[in-house]
């Protein structure tokens, strides 16, 4: 892949570098004046405090209330790593006449991780195989990183960015990328959540192919906490954007949280039964980067979009892909998720 032009990063360093220097400068001028040298000294310890926090955790206090930090200086240790060369992101690109869908939860997107080159590259490298992919946990006040992050990758890509989502200051949205030589965006939604069941209401894309396969994209990130709720509605949710654009085949990605401590999966079967459903991510894969084994991230068709499913999928298990001790970095920085996926059929669509 490309090396990508990392001057914002240098232009911190030197800041950095000069910030120093005045340091130093405002030391040796207090000297010569004993009476001013504690108050000069507190003011230096202070800000040194203030830098260390915000660079240490300025991800978490962000995180935590809910907004994405400014521009917080990244140490850059990893600027000397060779780029991820040459390594085709597995499942690698569909063949003519198919389509491969993702969902990839990508784990607080924003400002803060697009500073982070080494984990960009390895990101910007899995996204530039997908045709299409439904992105969880954009958590960013502007979206400038999501502007920054798409002029990344081929210019054969567009996207669709959903409304900032969460009941509390936390708020979320909805990311569909996709790919504008296999795939037109014709119409694009979030889900009517009157009855605020949603923490936040998933969106859907309608997307039409070249060739006959037309469908609709659900994207959804389940809130932990109200897992067995939420994951209830989305049948309402299917039914809801199936009558909009008078279309059956759909396809429901996400972070579903449908395992572990928040779900019980054995009862997702019973929400999306057989008779109209077909659950492609089952129960036994592990989609969490985490050494816990938990399916939290689904691909969910309804029946009609069987005949578009060519019986491949897969979970992208990027920590075996990338050499991520030779970039500096460790997979869990990527995400806590894997990309899960499903491939169709463009061709035989009847409905
Ligand atoms: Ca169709
Ligand atoms: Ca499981
Ligand atoms: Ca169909």
């Amino acid at each position: 892949m490309a090396a990508k032009n990392r001057t914002a990063s240098a232009g911190t360093g030197t800041k950095t570098a000069k910030a120093k220097k005045n340091i130093k400068n405002i030391k040796s001028a207090s000297s010569k004046k004993p009476s001013k040298l504690m108050p000069a000294l507190t003011v230096i310890i202070v800000i040194l405090a203030l830098y260390y926090i915000w660079q240490h955790y300025g991800d978490a206090i962000a995180d935590a209330v809910g907004i994405d930090m400014p521009d917080a200086p990244v140490q850059d240790t990893t600027q000397t790593a060779p780029p991820p060369d040459g390594i085709a992101a597995p499942p690698g690109d569909s063949e003519a006449g198919k389509i491969r869908v993702y969902s990839f939860n990508i784990q607080i997107f924003g400002a803060s991780k697009m500073k982070k080159t080494r984990v960009v590259d390895v990101l910007v490298d899995i996204i530039s195989h997908v045709d299409a992919v439904a992105v969880q946990e954009v958590r960013s006040a502007r979206d400038e990183p999501v502007q920054e992050f798409m002029g990344l990758l081929p210019s054969k890509y567009d996207y669709v960015l959903g409304p900032r989502e969460g009941r509390t200051a936390s708020k979320e949205q909805y990311w569909v990328i996709y790919d504008t030589e296999k795939l037109i965006a014709a119409d694009s939604a979030t889900y009517d959540d009157a009855a605020d069941r949603f923490q936040r209401s998933p969106m859907a894309v309608y997307f039409q192919t070249k060739d006959n396969f037309d469908f609709i994209l659900i994207d959804t990130h389940i809130q932990p906490s109200d897992a067995d709720k939420e994951i209830t509605v989305l049948p309402e949710v299917v039914a809801y954007f199936q009558n909009r654009w008078n279309e059956t085949d759909v396809l429901v990605m996400g972070d579903f949280n449908a395992d572990g401590s928040y779900y019980n999966e054995d009862k997702l079967a019973a929400v999306f039964p057989d008779s109209d459903y077909r659950i492609i991510i089952t129960n036994e894969y592990n989609t969490t980067v985490a050494e816990r084994d938990n399916t939290y991230d689904r691909v969910i068709i309804t029946r009609s979009a069987q005949e578009d499913f060519t019986g491949t999928f897969g979970v992208v298990y990027y920590d075996t892909i990338y050499d991520f001790p030779s970039l500096g970095i460790e997979p869990k920085d990527v995400s806590d998720h894997f990309p899960v996926w499903a491939e169709f059929y463009i061709d035989r669509d009847t409905d």
